[in-house]
């Protein structure tokens, strides 16, 4: 039976059917839909998808997502939906994309449904974009009833998602102990290995479930090293988790040398942990680690050490039990020894290494040691860029510790200062090359790279605070040519001279703001000698001079200004360049202020004349004349 419908019935229809899948209500879709066009109508509305809320799905899919049986029930029996359709859907703040009914009911945990779709004849395992099963969803999720009819219906326990991170890899993590039970009684593999390198026991270590840990083991689990030369055990003690710590420890396998460097490193995780610092706790497990070199007098471990570092104090690790004793009381140097043990077990590569440093630099700062702050926080950012891992936070930290230290009028050290820039400097070139390697992740790197310009814009800004040796400032001068060498732009064609000269250039709001502002004259001059282009255009054609001639604040920051205008005009800034829409700079000026400066400077060169002329008449010259004079004529 059928009856005729227009488009635009349909498209009500689409809406309605929707809204009523969404909010459970089964007999009203029943009543829209029982007499219309099966091959037409109804399959049309039943496929259309819906975005609403970040999702994009179709009424099945909405309906599994929200736990309205009913109408699944409906939908699959009366109206034989596509029970494999994709759509997108949003668990726990992160888009799913290619989830299918079955995978949304079985992340939301309504196990009715699950079974019904599953009755229907639903693939159970079908994976969404990332290849992530509706097993997988039951697993984070934690629901042991939803994974064992998955499991009773064929779902397959070894489909990994695209990061090869597995089923029990995330029951473990997620702690799931039962989950994690069942899923190893039918065979899942404990060894297998994400991309990182590590296996279920380091999530289930990483994040101290001893007694999955425990189950794991029991199970044959074996001790494996992720991509970090990192095992189980010290993945538990760098993560400060002593149950784990202890456990295997215990276990006849833990030879003696695992078990010193797991309580030294967990010993020295202890003291200068962010969330867990406990300096009882600390001198405990470094005094077991200590006790233990020393259990065997034929067969003592000593400690082998490296140089020590100069950013830890040039701290020496004590190697006995006396020693220790001698440094027990002194705080500050469990603190350093902490810092140094971390290095020495995890290695100077290791990518856990310098967050404790942060910390313990920040705790520094706060009691206004800046000095000792400094110096740690340059050894961690050395240690990152070594191995071309981001700095991007490290820069940003330093532009405000050295704000904070302006502010308070703290004496800066010039040559950390120029060091910070330089490293911010490379970091800017191994920003343009991370971008080539990995085009596919374009937007955040673009984000990255303009964070940092902006942090660099900071630094110079400090810098100018600087008290500054003339050998010095060459160094300075070089640095900020091998920036501006990179020719660094925004997305929307800015320089470092268009950003310097906008009041709407983005200032960090943690210090930075109380002693950086723009537009800034001192730091457009600046730029300008150190061979800033004063005539380059953004996307829409402003060059430096349209943007500053807009400053809304002339008469109260004249001196900014004028400083500015004077820089870029003296430099030989065009007055007459045109923007995409044909407007020079005076055309633009929004103050007569600016405008009075532009005209007492104007003195238009016999050149400039003649391109404007040519420009404005539309002559041919393309070809005509040589190549350079082109792009000079084509400024105006
Ligand atoms: C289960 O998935 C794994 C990994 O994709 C595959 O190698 C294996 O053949 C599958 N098992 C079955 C029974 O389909
Ligand atoms: C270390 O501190 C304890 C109390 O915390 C104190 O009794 C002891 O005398 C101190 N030892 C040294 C060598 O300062
Ligand atoms: C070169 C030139 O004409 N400089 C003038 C620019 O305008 C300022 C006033 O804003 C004058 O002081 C300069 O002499």
């Amino acid at each position: 039976m059928s009856t005729r419908i227009s488009l635009s019935e349909i498209e009500d229809l689409k809406k309605k059917v929707f809204e009523a899948a969404r909010d459970g209500r089964a007999i009203s879709i029943f009543a829209m839909l029982w007499n219309l066009d099966r091959e037409r109508v109804v399959n049309e509305v039943l496929n259309h998808m819906t975005e609403a809320l970040g999702q994009c799905t179709t009424p099945l899919i909405i309906a599994a997502r929200n736990g309205e049986e009913k109408v699944v029930h409906v939908l699959l029996n009366n109206f034989d939906a596509n029970i494999e359709q994709t759509g997108t859907v949003r668990f726990d703040g992160y888009a799913i994309e290619g989830a299918t009914p079955l995978w949304c009911a079985a992340g939301a945990g309504h196990y009715n449904i699950v079974k019904l779709l599953l009755d229907h004849g639903a693939d159970v395992n079908h994976a969404t974009v990332t290849n992530s099963t509706p097993l997988r969803a039951a697993c984070f999720d934690g629901r042991l009833d939803v994974v064992k009819l998955l499991l009773d219906n064929g779902a397959n326990v070894s489909i990994a998602n695209k990061f090869k991170n597995t089923c029990l890899m995330i029951a473990c993590y997620k702690g799931h102990k039962s989950v994690v039970e069942v899923l190893l009684e039918k065979g899942a593999d404990s060894d297998a290995r994400a991309h990182c390198g590590a296996t279920a026991l380091h999530f289930s270590a990483e994040c101290g479930h001893v007694e999955i840990v425990e189950v794991l083991v029991k199970s044959g689990a074996s001790q494996l090293e992720n991509d970090n030369r990192m095992t189980p055990l010290i993945v538990a003690a760098e993560c400060v988790q002593p149950t784990v710590v202890e456990y295997l420890t215990a276990l006849p396998v833990c030879s003696k040398i695992e078990k010193i460097n797991a309580f030294e490193l967990l010993g020295a995780s202890f003291a200068n942990d962010k969330e867990q610092y406990d300096m009882s706790k600390a001198l405990n497990y470094l005094h077991q680690g200590m006790v233990e070199r020393f259990s065997d007098l034929e067969n003592i471990v000593e400690k082998k050490l490296d140089p020590p570092v100069p950013a830890y104090n040039n701290h020496i690790e004590c190697k006995t039990l006396a020693e220790f004793n001698h440094l027990k009381n002194k705080t500050a140097d469990v603190h350093m020894e902490g810092l140094a043990i971390r290095e020495r077990i995890l290695g100077k590569d290791n990518p856990e290494v310098p967050h404790p440093i942060i910390f313990r630099g920040a705790v520094f700062a706060d009691g206004a040691r800046f000095d000792r702050c400094i110096e740690l926080w340059l050894h961690a950012m050395q240690l990152r860029q070594l191995m071309k891992r981001s700095i991007s936070k490290d820069l940003l930290r330093f532009a405000q510790v050295f704000s904070q230290m302006v502010h308070l009028d703290v004496k800066l050290p010039v040559k950390s200062v120029l060091e910070v820039f330089q490293y911010g400097v490379t970091e800017l070139s191994y920003d343009a090359q991370r971008g080539n390697e990995n085009p596919s992740d374009y937007e955040n790197q673009q984000e990255v790279y303009e964070l940092n310009i902006h942090t660099l814009l900071y630094l110079l800004v400090i810098m100018l605070h600087l008290n500054i040796k003339d050998e010095e400032k060459l160094t300075m001068y070089k640095s900020v040519y091998r920036l501006l060498h990179q020719n660094p732009q925004l997305r929307n064609g800015y320089t470092l001279l268009h950003m310097v000269l906008d009041c709407a250039t983005i200032i960090d709001d943690f210090h930075v703001n109380d002693v950086v502002a723009f537009p800034n004259g001192k730091l457009c001059k600046l730029l300008i000698d150190c061979g800033a282009n004063v005539n380059q255009q953004d996307k829409l054609g402003n060059t430096p001079l349209h943007v500053i001639v807009q400053y809304s604040n002339p008469i109260s920051d004249f001196e900014n200004l004028h400083k500015s205008m004077m820089a870029l005009i003296q430099a030989g800034a065009h007055l007459d360049v045109c923007n995409n829409g044909r407007k020079t700079a005076l055309d633009v000026s929004t103050t007569g202020v600016a405008d009075v400066i532009i005209k007492t400077n104007r003195s238009l060169s016999l050149k400039c004349l003649a391109s404007k002329t040519i420009k404005k008449k539309g002559i041919e010259f393309k070809g005509l004349i040589p190549v350079a004079l082109e792009e000079f004529v084509d400024l105006h």
